[in-house]
């Protein structure tokens, strides 16, 4: 016999020392204990050994096999009392579980930018419904009935009468029918066009802005968007006004920023321009002011509107106006 009984004693307990799971446990036991065992198998052997040495093998064998069984069972006994009382218990030493955070969507991001620029700047946040009168969306701004943005193909008609807005600047009126001058106000929200393209969705996020009081000429409209364009793009951004028509406003510019991706050189971006288009503007139309009571004598005002999914492409580099309506989370959680 090349191993002794003391020497697998020994082994078995030191094993059983370093054993922490149930199963360990019950692994060695059979390891040593089974029938097939270290133990067992030695008992066998004892047959060859000579006569006079075989009833002190025996008798110490069998010690050895009851002291390691009544072992085993009692440490295993104690690893699984141990178990039963730590479940339930909180394990303070254990990593945190991470809680994910919530964001913004990217418009809605980019309309609390634009906002809070304009909110510095002096003005009023000024919110309403989506769903307006024929009036408040286009009579009372100077869009006569057969005006082409009435036309049933850009309008969502609810009824006869009833429209969803195609811009803000209903609210502005409603504002302005509610106050008297001065009225700084901007209204965020979302607008309709009944247009489905690549480049068109038929909602869309819109900033409108009014600014109305004694003597405000249109030096005042180019110093307010060329501070609203130095912050909300770089305060070296070059830009220029040029001449365009709104019926709401007279004379009407549209604004446009140096190219954001070339410096002005001209690429794919901006049309080899060099020259992006960001906001149409003008001094408020006298037929407006009348439309609200004010008195065309005493006052002017400028107004001013812009897309805030273009502005939004602009600042972060998207390229597809699909991208803000997917609800794609590897996206969205970009910004
Ligand atoms: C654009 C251009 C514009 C206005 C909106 C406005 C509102 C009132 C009176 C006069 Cl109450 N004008 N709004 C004026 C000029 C342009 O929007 O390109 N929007 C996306």
């Amino acid at each position: 016999m090349e191993t002794s009984i003391e020497q697998i004693r020994e082994q078995a307990l030191s094993q059983l020392k370093t054993a922490l799971h149930p199963d360990e446990i019950k692994a060695l036991s059979v390891r040593y204990l089974g029938r097939k065992g270290v133990i067992t198998q030695f008992l066998r052997d004892i047959s060859k050994l000579p006569s006079e040495e075989r009833p002190e093998a025996g008798k110490r064998a069998n010690e050895v096999k009851k002291e390691l069984d009544t072992s085993f069972k009692e440490i295993l006994k104690k690893i699984e009392s141990q178990a039963s009382a730590a479940k339930g218990r909180i394990d303070v030493s254990l990593p945190g579980r991470a809680v994910p955070r919530g964001f913004l969507h990217p418009l809605t991001l980019v309309t609390r930018e634009i906002c809070s620029i304009f909110i510095k700047l002096g003005f009023d946040i000024a919110e309403g419904p989506e769903v307006e009168t024929d009036y408040y969306n286009f009579e009372a701004l100077n869009l006569p009935k057969n005006h082409p943005a009435r036309d049933m193909q850009d309008t969502f008609y609810v009824s006869d009468n009833i429209v969803l807005r195609t811009q803000t600047s209903p609210m502005q009126i409603r504002v302005m029918e509610q106050q008297a001058p001065p009225v700084r106000i901007i209204a965020p929200g979302k607008v309709y066009r009944c247009d489905s393209d690549i480049t068109h969705t038929p909602m869309f996020s819109q900033v409108e802005g009014l600014l109305v009081d004694k003597d405000i000429s249109f030096g005042d409209l180019k110093g307010i968007l060329t501070a609203f364009v130095h912050q909300i793009f770089d305060k070296d951004t070059s830009l220029r006004f040029r001449p365009s028509f709104f019926p709401f406003t007279e004379p009407s510019a549209e604004v446009d920023i140096c190219c954001i991706m070339c410096k002005g050189r001209g690429c794919r971006i901006c049309s080899n321009t060099g020259w992006l288009e960001i906001l149409g503007s003008g001094m408020v139309h006298p037929a407006v002011f009348e439309n609200v009571g004010y008195d065309t004598n005493r006052y002017t005002g400028f107004a001013f509107g812009m897309g805030v999914e273009r502005i939004a492409m602009l600042k972060y580099g998207i390229d597809d106006l699909r991208k803000y309506f997917e609800n794609d989370f590897r996206f969205l959680r970009q910004f």
